[in-house]
């Protein structure tokens, strides 16, 4: 039995009006099966409101990829957390790998947003994890140890109930190879253990993902892994029927 509480699905910059309703219907019909399994779906801003107009009732949360931490103002090109709000979205992506490499979010920014998020008392999924230098090094811990130290530096234990944390190592991600479970289950007991030492009790409820090519092929065994609570899922949260059967997996 998975008993994974929390699946997300990661559209990055994929997506069509069209693929978001026929993902709600999809899910629409496979959820209200899938007992306490939380399903969240990220597509870019573009397709927020369509998703909402199509899930909100029927027990699929809609999330954000990204968010920027000042309530308003000159910042062209970004969204806000009340923006957000506004068309419903309960969950906020910070810290993407993709993010950290491509769009200048370093440890500050993430620290920032994640305290942002979490104020406006939305979820914020932190992802952390090491690249294929560091894991060959030994290093994945440290590496690990150092963003979750330096998200999580302003968080009260409030705030930390509003915290997910995914932990995707970067070479797992979008190439096909990922962690074995028992690699990943490892990572995963050091964090909760960072977590109950950071957040004492709420350490305990916060939910940690797995995310790196999680496939409906793989997920059952990842689910199963004791301190694996979910998966966020990027290439597999396209397809409708490799998706359902990845929430699937997780009950
Ligand atoms: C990791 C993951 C989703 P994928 O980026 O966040 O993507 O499942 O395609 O490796």
């Amino acid at each position: 039995m998975a008993n994974a509480s929390l699946v997300i699905g990661n559209w990055k910059m994929n997506g069509s009006q069209a693929l978001t309703r026929s993902m709600a219907d999809a899910l629409r019909a496979a959820v209200p099966s899938c007992g306490d399994t939380k399903v969240v779906v990220c597509p870019p801003y573009t397709l927020l409101a369509e998703l909402t107009r199509h899930c909100y009732y029927d027990g699929i949360a809609v999330g954000a990829q990204n968010v920027n931490a000042n309530e308003n103002g000159a910042h062209t090109g970004e969204v806000s957390l009340t923006m957000l709000k506004e068309l419903a979205v309960e969950y906020v992506i910070v810290g993407h790998s993709e993010r950290r490499a491509m769009y200048g979010d370093d440890n500050s920014a993430v620290a920032a947003k994640v305290t942002a998020v979490t104020q406006a008392k939305l979820n914020a999924v932190l992802c952390v994890g090491e690249d294929k230098q560091q894991y060959d090094a030994g290093n994945t811990w440290q590496v690990v140890e150092q963003q979750l130290q330096a998200a999580c530096a302003e968080l009260t234990p409030e705030q930390a109930a509003k915290l997910v944390v995914a932990y995707e190592p970067i070479w797992a991600i979008g190439t096909g190879e990922t962690a074995t479970p028992a690699q990943a289950e490892e990572v995963h007991a050091n964090i909760r253990q960072w977590l109950v030492k950071r957040f004492a009790a709420i350490g305990e409820k916060i939910e940690i993902l797995y995310g790196g090519s999680v496939k409906a092929d793989n997920a059952a065994e990842l689910f199963a892994q004791q301190h694996i609570d979910g998966g966020l899922i990027g290439g597999a949260s396209l397809k409708e029927d490799q998706f359902v059967a990845i929430v699937q997996a997780a009950q």
